[in-house]
């Protein structure tokens, strides 16, 4: 068994990923030594007024590593990074890298609960924050965690550090001294997963493996060092980090747009100003840009790929991305965990429509099971398991839910109910996993839920989804209250004082005497989910005198 805090594959699947090329033994330092080495004058970065070339941005993080060295971090520490897209997200994230140092990639919309969680968890000593993004002041929040968890020495702010230490005094003047650095195999960060238990999980990720990743995405989008993406998704998330995303450029030795806002406001002059060849949204964002390029004259003419994905875009959307933007749609079905799904640039419309995409990798391999593992009949409907050379084969110190998430032979259960077309594309059908997709952010019931019953006057909880025409989805609470009942306002400022991120504050709550039990006695959150869209429907359509 693997006892590891950081399970990987087993000896035969690495030795026969490193022998079929997937794993080529190169690490992110190296990596981006290359780029620069073979681009390097060439402009990796704009953001803001800021403009970084290849050469630049690799000299930048050298002296990044040595300061961060000098303030102490080490090799496999890992460092809660929280940094919104700016040109330091990326320096950060090289620089910790190059010392074998582990980011932690929280959200920006992360707050008390989630960031206590994450430092705990990984007992971790280092936090690195904007001051203030979005309106909201950073370093208070690392002022109310860091005296939860006093083992967080260190808070660093990417502006103004007030009592914290600025990342701009890192940048060392001499060199980072001569250390061994991580190797290939290594964990190169630890990602987040949208999760469907209590507490997020934590997903390991090697140099080997991501790097193939970006290699695969950047062929299937066909980057080269003429792209030019533009990230409006935040570059912490694996979408826009990977896929082929941020990364996914500078393997390609393209060029990356940083956008702050994802708003046609913001977006839109970027794409414009910049020449922006690719991008990469939600579906409700991608909704939104839809709307605007209806009602507005931007020219987006540059723009040669529309990526969508993290939640199922509608075939109604779908069809109108080219006629209305003027590109290509790509729909992109990935996870955190590995797998990602792509319809290919010259795939006929229905398939660029209908699906999901399909595996980027030949080396992908995709189960679709019933209830008892067993596969289902070509075309049915089932439970999407998968392994591959990116996948990884179980989440950092999670054994126990290790034993659920995996199968006996490694292939990952990731709680989608999918079909496959007779092409090889998978069509997304559910979810069997007990999370909501709001619109491409994964909220956990079960975390809501064991919130939501610290609360006095709650006896009992569950949070399912309700369909929604913008974001697919958002979250309904049932309650069963003790007297005096709580309000539903008082409820969600209840949660958000406990520090939770906003978009797990349930959009509707409902009061029921009892919640509906399955055979078994356990909740049915399907009787729960039909009760709240049957209400929705009434709402909808009133009846008619
Ligand atoms: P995570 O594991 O948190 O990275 O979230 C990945 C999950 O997002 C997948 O397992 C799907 O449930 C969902 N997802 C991502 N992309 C799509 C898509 N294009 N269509 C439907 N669901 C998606
Ligand atoms: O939703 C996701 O997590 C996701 C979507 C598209 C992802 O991780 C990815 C592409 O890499």
């Amino acid at each position: 068994m693997m006892r590891s805090q950081y399970p990987s594959w087993p000896k035969e699947m690495a030795e026969f990923y490193r022998e079929t090329g997937c794993w080529q033994g190169e690490t992110f330092g190296e990596m981006l030594r290359g780029r620069a080495a073979a681009y390097g004058d060439r402009i990796a970065v704009v953001s803001g007024t800021s403009r970084i070339s290849y050469a630049e941005l690799d000299a930048r993080v050298d002296r990044l590593a040595a300061g961060l060295y000098k303030l102490g971090i080490r090799q496999d520490d890992k460092v809660i990074l929280q940094l919104p897209n700016i040109a330091e997200f990326i320096e950060v994230c090289f620089a910790l890298f190059r010392l074998g140092a582990l980011p932690v990639f929280a959200l920006p919309l992360h707050r008390r609960s989630e960031i206590v969680y994450f430092s705990e968890f990984t007992n971790a000593n280092t936090y690195i924050i904007p001051d203030v993004e979005a309106g909201f002041d950073y370093r208070e929040l690392a002022e109310q965690v860091q005296e939860q968890v006093p083992t967080l020495r260190h808070v660093i702010v990417a502006g103004d550090p007030g009592k914290f230490t600025a990342l701009r005094d890192l940048y060392a003047a001499d060199p980072l001294p001569d250390l061994p650095g991580p190797s290939s195999g290594d964990v190169a960060f630890l990602q987040l997963s949208g999760g469907s238990t209590g507490l997020p999980k934590l997903i390991p990720r090697t140099h080997d493996d991501y790097i193939y990743s970006l290699r695969m995405s950047a062929e299937v989008c066909a980057l080269d060092e003429q792209s030019i993406y533009l990230a409006v998704l935040p570059a912490a998330h694996n979408y826009p980090l990977s896929s082929p995303g941020v990364l996914g450029t500078l393997y390609a030795g393209g060029r990356v747009v940083l956008s702050r806002g994802s708003s046609p406001d913001e977006a839109f002059p970027l794409i414009e100003r910049e020449r922006v060849t690719i991008t990469a949204v939600v579906p409700p964002l991608a909704l939104v840009w839809l709307d605007a390029a209806e009602s507005r004259r931007s020219d987006l003419s540059s723009l040669r790929l529309l990526q969508v994905g993290g939640a199922k875009f509608s075939a109604e959307a779908a069809r109108k991305v080219k006629p209305v933007l003027g590109c290509t749609l790509q729909q992109v079905f990935g996870m955190a965990e590995g797998l990602v799904n792509y319809t290919r640039l010259d795939d006929p419309e229905d398939i660029l429509v209908n699906t999901q995409g399909r595996p980027m990798s030949p080396y992908d391999e995709i189960r679709i099971v019933n209830d008892e593992d067993e596969e289902v009949a070509p075309g049915q409907v089932g439970h999407l398991l998968t392994r591959g050379p990116y996948t990884i084969r179980g989440y950092y110190k999670a054994e126990e839910h290790n034993a659920r998430a995996f199968t006996a032979d490694g292939f990952y259960r990731t709680g989608d109910l999918a079909r496959m077309t007779p092409a090889g594309y998978l069509v997304v059908e559910g979810r069997a996993k007990d999370q909501i997709n709001r619109g491409g952010d994964k909220v956990a019931a079960e975390e809501v839920e064991n919130h939501l019953l610290a609360h006095p006057g709650v006896h009992d909880a569950a949070v399912v989804s309700m369909p929604d025409a913008f974001l697919g989805e958002r979250t309904c609470a049932f309650i069963v209250s003790y007297s005096p009942a709580p309000t539903p306002a008082e409820l969600k400022s209840f949660l958000r004082e406990r520090g939770l991120a906003g978009y797990k504050i349930p959009d509707r709550v409902e009061f029921m005497e009892s919640l509906p039990r399955t055979g078994v006695g356990k909740i049915s959150k399907k009787a729960l989910r039909e009760l709240i869209a049957q209400k929705q429907q009434a709402l909808a359509a009133p009846p008619t005198k």
